[in-house]
């Protein structure tokens, strides 16, 4: 037999199951259909430890539900627009396009040499216009809906990177995700769409099959639902009575109230302020301009803030309650305007202890004593019974907000209210490696919206890079300049381009019908796929691309392009891969290692197997070089012990040594079908070896002849199939198949033929029947001395004689011998 030479096989496996075609998920098969998606990677030049890591398992996977009968789709392509090839292309001098597609062509070798069954007829790339192109067409549905918007508003702003960034995008320590630099406040024009009309929805994850409960979780915080009121304050502005409305979540607290706080970016601010307030506050305005949401919030942050001169009304007790205005109240959030009741709500305590402020309890706990709030050392949040509220005295906690709420609503001051901390989702980028956003704006009549016959907006192929940090496409007057479509006079397009988490909301939905050139996809092929079955990628994802995806799904959903309002019923987060050191793989840390070394050195199967034996596939776990070798021997030990002991005519006899082997083989067929179905890739993998191992103890002896033994290697290449599949279906064909292994039926075990062997054990107390018992054939000695002498029924017969002996004839009885 030949040596093992992964270099000669696996490249020759590669390209003909890519001839034949074999992992081409065909839209009319018979089979049931499984969409098994994994998320696609950004072609930044090379695939790296981290996409071997997951895209190793997730192919074993498939590649099992192929096996087990699926008409499996497992697409990939790539996720094209985005930062780094606008950079390359500014430092560098190169096309973004050009510096994309070598990527990706570098990247489809590497794919391929992974040998995963991927479905490369399905390949989409979200930067070419045959992608764009749809991308526009579904901005544009957004835009019909009314969930498109353009408004003016303040932004995320890098200095660094130049542009704006999602709230998702501004790392906890208010720096940016890419780049580092702190992030700013900036107003200027921008699209938005209104994800938060879909907050609701999102919150409900009924139709969802499986999701990690931690995913949801973050989702859920992430919207933030809050109940409570809105309720109006009042005050005289140049001799009229204006209104400005609150936002709580504790209207039961509303005789509390001893301060009122507007956001520094309130427009009452303006109109409210007195003279002799107005330098201070426009100071301090100023200053918290250049503060981002995240340090604002923060509550290590000392509380700061400014009066401004002014009382408004308390609309319950007809206080007045003076004005200030204060950096921890957002605009973004609420009403951007709170009621301050600092015996209740920590934040409101220390600003009122730190501004000497009075501290009123409105709320105490059912039979406590009254006490001086002067002495307290922190607010008193908790629900209790209403106190020092007038005509609302000792309401207790579970009524009081239900009880102001009906006040508030009866008088006309208010009503409950539901508020998310979910914002709408920005997606203009000031940028050029992204979709153009299909507008037009007209001196004549405004924003028009490019008709859908006239897509795409190309976008220029090269254009001049300004550090002025508008788009570039604003300086390319063949692109700016343009027609208005309605009446056909001088117009400007929008420079800006998408954010591409716009163009991986969709993608999973494009591969059900990638080359349709009429539109985005035709809804039969995509009833026939969507929703994803099974849907892998990191969890780094949990709050960005998956609740995005979730949305563009329920708003299509809505718009009757889609039968499905979930895009992936099952979600699995995969772990991280590590350094030897056990640490983050970084380039600072000189810990990174690349995967093509080992691939060439070793093949990809070992590879794949080291991947998935590296720990439990969601835990992650560090690489370590020196244990490949561990894998690289096993794969050999499978090579030699097929080459050595496969045989074509196998004698039927049976035997007890053949009857354990088959035993072995439908235990095994269990652990790998079991493990597999719940991604313990690495415990399959441990379940092979011993299968391995105990096939190769028994290599010389007789019972190799046996068909058991011979079934048992058949059964041993298909388990490992879906692992290391070039290896397997080298030695598929030597031992005689002209299919490729990956095209067979996965193994069927049979349960009873999974348990031990078991026998009828007699016992007998001084020679006469007292009891029988099922056991299992390989008991010991010891084992069946204790089970019988410990057996009630036996016990009896024994009573208070003392046991003289016991006699085993094994796998039979056992007699105990006793005398009184
Ligand atoms: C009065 C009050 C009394 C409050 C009390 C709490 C406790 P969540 O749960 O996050 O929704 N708030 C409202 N709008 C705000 C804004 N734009 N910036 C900062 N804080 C704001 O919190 C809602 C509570 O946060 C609201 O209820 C309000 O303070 C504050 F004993 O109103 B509360």
């Amino acid at each position: 037999h030949t040596k093992y030479d992964p270099k000669e096989i696996e490249g020759k496996w590669q390209a003909r199951w890519e001839a034949d075609q074999i992992y081409h998920a065909s839209d009319e098969s018979p089979k049931p259909n499984f969409y098994h998606l994994v998320m696609f990677p950004y072609p930044s030049g090379d695939l790296h430890m981290g996409h071997w890591y997951n895209y190793s398992p997730f192919d074993a996977y498939g590649r099992f539900k192929r096996m087990q009968g699926y008409n499996v789709m497992q697409p990939i392509g790539f996720d094209a627009f985005g930062l780094p090839a606008e950079n390359a292309a500014i430092k560098r001098g190169v096309q973004a396009r050009t510096w994309t597609l070598s990527n990706i062509e570098n990247m489809r070798k590497q794919l391929r040499a992974m040998g995963a069954q991927w479905d490369w007829q399905r390949e989409v790339i979200t930067c070419l216009p045959d992608y764009y192109k749809w991308t526009q067409w579904l901005f544009l549905q957004f835009y019909k809906k009314g969930l498109a918007y353009r408004t003016k508003a303040p932004a995320n702003w890098c200095p660094g990177c130049n542009t704006t960034l999602a709230n998702e995008q501004v790392l906890a320590d208010g720096t940016c995700e890419r780049c580092g630099s702190v992030v700013i406040r900036k107003e200027i024009d921008q699209w938005l769409l209104k994800i938060s009309a879909y907050a609701e929805r999102l919150l409900d994850f009924s139709e969802v099959v499986d999701w990690p409960e931690k995913t949801i979780t973050m989702q859920r915080n992430w919207i933030g639902r809050s109940e409570g009121a809105e309720i109006r304050f009042s005050a005289e502005i140049n001799g009229q009575i204006e209104e400005v409305p609150v936002f709580t979540t504790r209207p039961d607290t509303i005789y509390g109230v001893t301060f009122f706080v507007l956001a520094p970016e309130h427009p009452w601010v303006e109109k409210i302020t007195t003279p002799d307030q107005r330098a201070e506050v426009d100071a301090y305005v100023t200053q918290a301009r250049r503060m981002t949401e995240i340090e604002r919030m923060s509550t290590e942050k000392e509380k700061s803030g400014v009066f401004t001169g002014a009382y408004v009304t308390n609309p319950v007790s007809g206080e007045k309650i003076p004005v200030w205005i204060a950096d921890y109240v957002l605009m973004s959030y609420g009403a951007g305007a709170i009621m301050g009741v600092p015996a209740h709500d920590q934040r409101d305590f220390e600003f009122a202890r730190k501004f000497g402020i009075p501290i009123r309890e409105v709320i105490r706990t059912e039979g406590e004593e009254a006490t001086d709030p002067a002495t307290w050392t922190e607010a008193k949040e908790a629900l209790g019974v209403m106190v020092n509220s007038g005509p609302f005295d000792g309401t207790p906690g579970e009524e009081s907000k239900a009880r102001v709420i009906a006040y508030i609503e009866e008088k006309g001051i208010g009503h409950s209210k539901i508020n998310y901390r979910l914002r709408d989702w920005l997606i203009s980028r000031q940028r050029y490696w992204g979709a153009p956003i299909p507008i037009v704006y007209c001196p004549e009549h405004g924003t028009v919206p490019v008709p859908e016959d006239q897509l795409p907006v190309w976008l220029p192929e090269n254009v001049q890079f300004k550090a002025t940090g508008e788009s570039p496409l604003r300086y390319e007057p063949d692109f700016v300049n343009t027609t208005c479509p309605i009446c056909g006079g001088p117009a400007t397009r929008e420079a800006d381009t998408m954010d591409t988490f716009i163009d991986s909301s969709w993608y999973y939905l494009r591969y059900a019908d990638p080359h349709n050139e009429t539109a985005a996809w035709s809804p039969e092929k995509l009833q026939d796929w969507l929703p994803v079955n099974q849907y892998i990628g990191g969890v780094e994802h949990a709050i960005l691309h998956l609740l995005y995806s979730r949305f563009f799904v329920k708003a299509l959903h809505d718009m009757g392009h889609l039968n499905f309002d979930e895009p992936f019923q099952r979600l699995f987060h995969q772990g991280m891969v590590l350094g030897s050191d056990g640490q983050k793989m970084s380039k600072s840390r000189g810990n990174v290692e690349a995967p093509d070394k080992y691939v060439s050195k070793y093949g990809s199967d070992t590879v794949r197997c080291y991947m998935m034996f590296i720990g439990p596939f969601d835990a992650g776990g560090s690489f370590r070089a020196d244990n490949l070798e561990g894998i690289w021997r096993f794969l050999n030990r499978v090579w030699a012990l097929i080459g050595d002991t496969w045989i074509n005519t196998p004698s039927t006899k049976g035997s007890n040594e053949s009857k354990a082997i088959e035993r072995l083989r439908h235990k095994t067929i269990k652990r790998v079908t079991e493990d597999l179905s719940n991604f313990r890739f690495n415990t399959a993998l441990a379940a092979l070896m011993e299968f391995n191992n105990a096939l190769i103890k028994q290599q010389r002896d007789p019972v190799a002849q046996s068909a058991a033994y011979q079934e048992a290697l058949v059964t041993l290449l298909q388990l490992l199939a879906p692992f290391a599949p070039h290896i397997t279906d080298e030695l598929w064909q030597q031992i005689g198949h002209t299919d490729s292994i990956h095209t067979t039926e996965w193994p069927a075990y049979v349960e009873e033929l999974t348990q031990d062997e078991a026998f009828t054990l007699v016992v007998q107390v001084n020679g006469k029947v007292r009891e029988r018992m099922e056991v299992a054939a390989d008991i010991s000695e010891e084992e069946v001395r204790k089970l019988a002498l410990e057996n009630e029924r036996v016990q009896s017969f024994i009573g208070s004689a003392s046991v003289q002996k016991v006699i085993y004839i094994p796998g039979r009885l056992v007699n105990i011998v006793v005398r009184n």
